[in-house]
């Protein structure tokens, strides 16, 4: 009899309604303690891998290189088949293929329209290849090692792919049918920029005066004032003024909010604000990966 009330006693009491509101603020609060802090993880893993590709992708250009001697340019003016070829394209083509046949375009099967290939394309092109054109998602087929139609789509004698590029990720944002690469954040609208110093020096800018054939490297969007394309290379303070990586080349994620930003004078560890603010969150193969983490 007693033990029974004892159990009635216990049951009834249950929680109060101030006890459980006191219970739901708690957990509300730890909430709002660890969401961040997981989100935050998250983040930080996924510039992480963006990093690790940004490596990969460094020896996928010295895997090209160590096949061509040079590294990949960061544009190309590639004339449509029986157009003239420019000498400063002539002679890129040809420190990578000596023997390249002009006449034929190195046996590119798609040569009825010009092709402009800027930073961000070269990169697909040089360590992808020759694209499958009647793959859907497109398929890169790295290229001939014939020496005089490297560009030939056909044949099992190749050289590269020299990266593996996970196709799902292309994008031709000038819809010029040559492709861009976007790095693996969750729905990232802008690639990969690309660009080389041609083992000499880059070409700093894009800005009013200079001519087309300097700004198809960093003319990712198409259109020469379109102001979501990167500006200018990313050069340091120290005196005198250097580039990043000056004999080499950039490779520039735009980061979680997809946008590249100006470029320019950075210097290492910099806070960067204003319209610059963009930048912060770019993820390069210099300055440690992030610009500003
Ligand atoms: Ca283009
Ligand atoms: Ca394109
Ligand atoms: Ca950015």
């Amino acid at each position: 009899m007693r033990r029974q009330q004892n159990h009635q006693t216990h049951a009834r009491r249950g929680f109060s309604l101030i006890e459980l509101m006191v219970v739901i603020v708690i957990i509300a609060i730890l909430m709002a303690l660890i969401l961040p802090a997981i989100s935050g993880a998250r983040q930080r893993a996924r510039i992480a891998q963006v990093s690790s590709e940004i490596s990969q992708l460094d020896n996928a250009v010295a895997k090209f290189k160590s096949v061509y001697n040079v590294e990949p340019p960061s544009s190309l003016y590639i004339p449509a088949a029986g157009g003239t070829w420019g000498a400063a394209d002539r002679s890129k083509v040809r420190s990578i293929w000596p023997q390249f046949n002009f006449a034929t375009n190195g046996g590119l099967g798609n040569g009825t329209k010009d092709m402009h290939l800027s930073g961000a394309e070269c990169l697909v092109f040089f360590l992808g290849g020759i694209e499958n054109t009647t793959s859907n998602p497109p398929v890169v087929l790295g290229f001939s090692k014939n020496p005089q139609t490297p560009w030939d789509s056909a044949g099992t004698n190749r050289e590269g792919p020299f990266f593996e590029f996970d196709n799902s990720r292309f994008t031709d944002l000038d819809k010029d049918g040559l492709l861009e690469f976007a790095d693996p954040l969750p729905d990232q609208q802008t690639p990969y920029m690309y660009l080389s110093s041609q083992g000499r020096n880059y070409k700093r800018t894009n800005a009013a005066g200079s001519t087309l054939a300097e700004q198809d490297d960093f003319d990712v969007h198409g259109g020469n004032s379109n102001t979501k394309d990167l500006q200018a290379v990313y050069l340091k303070t120290a005196q005198p003024v250097q580039a990043h990586r000056p004999d080499s080349y950039q490779i520039i994620s735009p980061g979680p909010d997809a946008t590249y930003g100006v470029g320019g004078v950075y210097k290492d560890g910099e806070e960067l604000v204003g319209p610059r603010a963009t930048e912060m969150d770019n993820i390069t193969n210099f300055s440690g990966g992030q610009l500003k983490p």
